[in-house]
């Protein structure tokens, strides 16, 4: 059985139930006392206690309840209340609050919202889309459901249907105005006017049933003294029914619902007061013989708010229009309500989406990405890396007296409290909060900004250099070994399955002339010159995050291909896509080139990151690492276009072969500048 749980959190007390969600059915209940005000916190345990006592007697467990919803008084909005003098709050994330303890999601609607989404989805509005309630009691409670939804304004103040005025001049309300429907209405309003007609009706018969004594009058009493005869109370009753015609008509006029449902304890007056109410409403409101609001009491009495609360999933969960990046965010503990979702960012390789969401007092956002499985075969224990390297680099982060939550990324978990989303289809989905006021740059704006992304990769480099490079799962095995990518590429050369070798043949050639040159930097490794690190394996411009107001470097990204390598292939990767003249895919090759005071400065860099850690092995490598990885990506990006595009994202045909060629014009460029390259980097090595 599918099973949600209701929280009806009132002044006085706070009532639960488990229901059954299918028959709408409450299959176990119970409540303690509220003894507000009280700090939501401590209020927050008693639920948890309460709910989770009740599952056990059911032999439940909460991590299969679909969803909690919670009733509370007040003003409420995404997830917050807002503001709730009843039980002392203000501002109070009481979703999040209770999500993070029960592990699932929470929803919150203010009371009367919640009674009228109970009588909309399964009371006397079932199988319409619009609907009103009116609760009289203490007050007057308003709530609306609009095409079957909660319609609560865009702060959460609307269907304060208590709160219209009837009477300009009129009565003075609780809540400062005149004139206002509870000041009529409310069970508070009938018993208040009712002792002053009393008083001058001494005969009343009123007087009779509270023995003389107004302070024991109920709203029931003068209801049954019309009932038997009695004028004064007529005229009480009568006038108040004809106040609530009035504003039950103007809510009619303005929306007219389906429905409009009466509840709170007068509703218990039945047909002596929905028949006369009935025939003033349709005298005083708009509408066709055939197509009437109907006036009726609820269904649900004391339950309403459970039953309204328990049901409140429902709505997020129907959301017709939400799209399918949507619908995977509300698997994950974000904060407040979505109002978008885009595709975002320019990488290759997973289909990254700017999640927004509203909250109280601000608007969050978050990046949804989908793992690329055609590229990541294991996103289980790619997913374990992230997770471990995020954690760890948090730490050194905060040693070092840094803002972790910038600084590093970090995973936003979902409800099952996972790391990521797996779904039917075998997608895997993460979610991470977005670096806020960053920006990200696709080519070096100012030579600066290129010379502090090199500090910044340099010192990442650095950040990891204690991590236990073993326990970390290769995410894509020998993904910078170059002579692994060589023999790829010329393995779909020989196949040739797609025909489109012949529009590359001088691209192949010119690959084919650095076979031996693909194998230098595993012969230095092999003879014990070249160590291996923890490296990022990804380093270029657009995956390191820049300080929108100070455009300073502030977070190294795109932490899937950090496996052990060489520091010299994070170096040139870094070189092949920055110290270029022109895009990765430029057309006109006559725009690439390979900008060499850029190089410079991002050797400047590079050493001055590392803080001395780069040995003499590494650093006369470096400008090898800068053609290795750069002739690696063309052959990366030529062996994808001969196999048909399956790798890299492409939006044109040919993109992909267009990358290449601007990879080897670069390489060509700086086999030429190789002296030139290495002398640079002597004369920053000398200074370290
Ligand atoms: P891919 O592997 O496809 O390159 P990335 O992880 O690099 O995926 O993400 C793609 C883009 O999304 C980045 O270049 C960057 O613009 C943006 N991005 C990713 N994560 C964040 C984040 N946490 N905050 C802000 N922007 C981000
Ligand atoms: C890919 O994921 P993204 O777009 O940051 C690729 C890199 C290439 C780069 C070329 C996992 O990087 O190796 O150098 O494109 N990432 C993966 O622009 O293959
Ligand atoms: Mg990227």
């Amino acid at each position: 059985m599918e099973y949600c749980i209701g929280v009806d959190l009132g002044g006085t007390s706070i009532k639960v139930g488990i229901v059954d969600k299918r028959n709408v059915k409450i299959i176990n209940s119970g409540s303690i006392p509220t003894k507000a005000p009280r700090a939501a916190e401590d209020i927050s345990k008693d639920i948890v206690r309460l709910i989770n006592g009740l599952l056990d007697e059911c032999g439940y467990s909460i991590k299969d309840a679909l969803w909690i919803g919670v009733a509370t008084p007040g003003i409420v909005k995404n997830g917050t209340v807002i503001s709730a003098a009843n039980l002392g709050w203000s501002n109070v994330p009481f979703g999040m609050l209770l999500s993070r303890m029960l592990g699932r999601p929470v929803f919150l609607a203010n009371d009367a919202n919640a009674a009228a989404y109970a009588e909309a989805i399964a009371g006397v509005g079932k199988g319409r889309s619009t609907l009103a309630i009116l609760t009289l009691g203490t007050g007057v409670g308003g709530g609306l459901v609009i095409n079957g939804k909660i319609f609560d304004g865009f702060n959460g103040f609307a269907a304060e249907i208590g709160h219209m005025v009837i009477n300009a001049e009129g009565r003075a309300c609780a809540c400062g105005k005149r004139g206002c429907l509870e000041a009529y209405c409310s069970a508070t309003a009938l018993v208040k006017e009712s002792r002053r007609i009393m008083g001058l009706y001494r005969d009343s018969l009123m007087w009779q049933m509270c023995d003389g004594d107004v302070s024991k009058l109920t709203a029931k009493m003068p209801f049954d003294a019309k009932a038997a005869g009695d004028v004064a109370a007529s005229l009480v009753v009568d006038d108040f029914i004809e106040n609530l015609a009035v504003g039950i008509s103007n809510v009619i006029n303005i929306f007219q619902p389906s429905v409009i449902c009466i509840g709170g304890g007068i509703s218990g007056q039945g047909d002596a007061l929905m028949k006369p109410l009935s025939d003033r409403v349709e005298r005083l409101s708009f509408g066709l013989a055939q197509g009437r609001t109907k006036v009726t009491v609820a269904k649900f009495k004391n339950d309403a708010g459970i039953i309204g609360a328990s049901l409140l999933g429902l709505q997020e969960k129907d959301r017709k229009n939400m799209s399918f990046a949507e619908k995977i965010s509300t698997h994950f503990k974000i904060e407040g309500e979505i109002v978008s979702a885009a595709p975002y960012g320019n990488g290759h390789i997973n289909d990254t989406f700017l999640i927004k969401t509203r909250v109280n007092g601000g608007d969050r956002q978050y990046i949804l990405q989908r793992i690329n499985k055609n590229v990541f075969k294991d996103p289980e224990s790619l997913m374990k890396n992230f997770a471990v390297i995020t954690e760890y680099l948090s730490g050194v982060i905060e040693k070092a007296g840094g803002d972790a939550d910038r600084e590093t990324l970090s995973l936003v978990k979902t409800f099952d409290g996972k790391n990521y989303l797996l779904t039917p289809d075998g997608d895997f989905w993460r979610m991470m909060p977005y670096i806020t006021d960053s920006v990200c740059y696709d080519k070096v704006e100012r030579p600066e900004q290129f010379y502090e992304s090199a500090v910044a990769f340099g010192r990442f480099q650095r950040m990891l250099e204690g991590f236990p490079a073993e326990t970390l799962y290769e995410t894509i095995p020998n993904f910078h070994n170059t002579p692994d990518r060589y023999n790829k590429l010329m393995e779909e050369v020989k196949s040739n399955k797609l025909k489109r070798l012949s529009s590359a043949l001088p691209e192949v050639e010119f690959a084919k002339e650095r076979e031996e040159f693909c194998k230098t930097l595993e012969v230095e490794r092999r003879e014990g010159r070249l160590p291996i690190r923890v490296t990022h394996n990804d380093t270029k411009l657009n995956n390191i995050l820049f300080d929108k107001n100070t455009d300073k470097p502030i977070c190294v990204i795109d932490l899937d291909t950090i496996m052990p390598g060489y520091s010299v292939n994070d170096f040139g990767d870094s070189i092949r896509f920055g110290a270029s003249t022109a895009s990765e895919d430029e057309r006109n090759l006559d725009l690439v080139d390979f900008d060499i005071e850029l190089y410079e400065l991002y050797v400047k860099g590079f050493i001055e990151g590392s803080g001395g850690a780069l040995t003499e092995g590494e650093l006369k490598m470096l400008p090898i690492g800068a053609i290795m990885m750069t002739l690696e990506c063309g052959m990366r990006f030529l062996t994808d276009y001969l196999a048909g595009d399956t790798y890299f994202k492409t939006s044109r045909p040919g993109q992909n072969l267009d990358r290449a060629r601007t990879q080897f014009k670069l390489v060509a460029e700086m086999e030429k500048n190789l002296d030139k390259m290495h002398e640079i980097v002597n004369k920053y090595s000398r200074k370290v």
